[in-house]
């Protein structure tokens, strides 16, 4: 078996790097630096045509989109450790999660940090300069990205009302999302209304690789 997860520090890849961490999968890493521009080489790009990190790839295919890696990952290695549920119901509910939250929080997530005024935490972005030359973000923009959020974080709390964790025991979906909301957190996202988020917040940050992952 060979496994290698290409990575850049402080980005989407985080997510995976949190769920290779939960599985204890040994792979080869590669770190790339989106700053220097190694994302959009002609080498990274015939395992990622999008120029993206994460990536992986496993036996020689390349698997990209953080929540394909963390569906592919969980059903390869991770319905043994109990960390993915098998074929079923409960399947679907981890694959709904999953998917949602790169559709449409991370969605907003993204139109927010864009609109952000540059060097606000969460919001660097290396290429910002292409839509935001003098750096000083998009308001409007921002304040529409806060709203859809909110919206958000209105189902993502429905959704765990009355559970610890979204399919009842931890899982990667909780991996995978609690990556998404902490990163929302960094672009200072109000999330007091939302008690069961952020009591699932502090549940997932007990476990050690988010513990070991904020401690740097
Ligand atoms: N939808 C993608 C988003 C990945 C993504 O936007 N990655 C950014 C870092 S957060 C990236 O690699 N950017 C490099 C570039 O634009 O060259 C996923 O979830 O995997």
């Amino acid at each position: 078996m060979s496994l290698t997860f290409y990575f850049a520090p402080m980005s989407t890849a985080s997510i995976t790097e949190a769920v290779l961490a939960e599985l204890g999968t040994p792979c080869e890493r590669v770190q790339l630096s989106i700053e220097a521009g190694d994302t959009r080489k002609p080498e990274f790009l015939k395992i990622n045509p999008n120029g993206r990190v994460p990536a992986i790839v496993h036996d020689g295919t390349s698997i990209w989109e953080s929540s394909a890696i963390t569906m592919y990952l969980g059903e390869t290695f991770g319905i043994d450790a109990g960390l993915y549920p098998a074929l079923g119901p409960k399947r679907g509910e981890a694959m709904k999660w999953i998917a949602w939250s790169n559709v449409s929080l991370a969605e907003a997530g993204s139109r927010l940090s864009s609109s952000l005024p540059a060097g606000s935490p969460g919001g660097a972005q290396p290429n910002a300069k292409e839509w935001d030359p003098a750096g000083q973000g998009n308001a409007g923009m921002a304040e529409k990205a806060r709203r859809d959020l909110a919206g958000c974080l209105g189902v993502l709390d429905g959704g765990l009302a009355g559970k610890s964790f979204l399919l009842g025991e931890y899982s990667l979906a909780d991996t995978h999302l609690c990556g998404i909301v902490g990163w929302l957190g960094m672009m200072h996202v109000d999330m007091q209304p939302f008690a069961n988020v952020t009591g699932w917040m502090q549940r997932c940050g007990q476990r050690p690789v988010f513990a070991r992952m904020m401690a740097g």
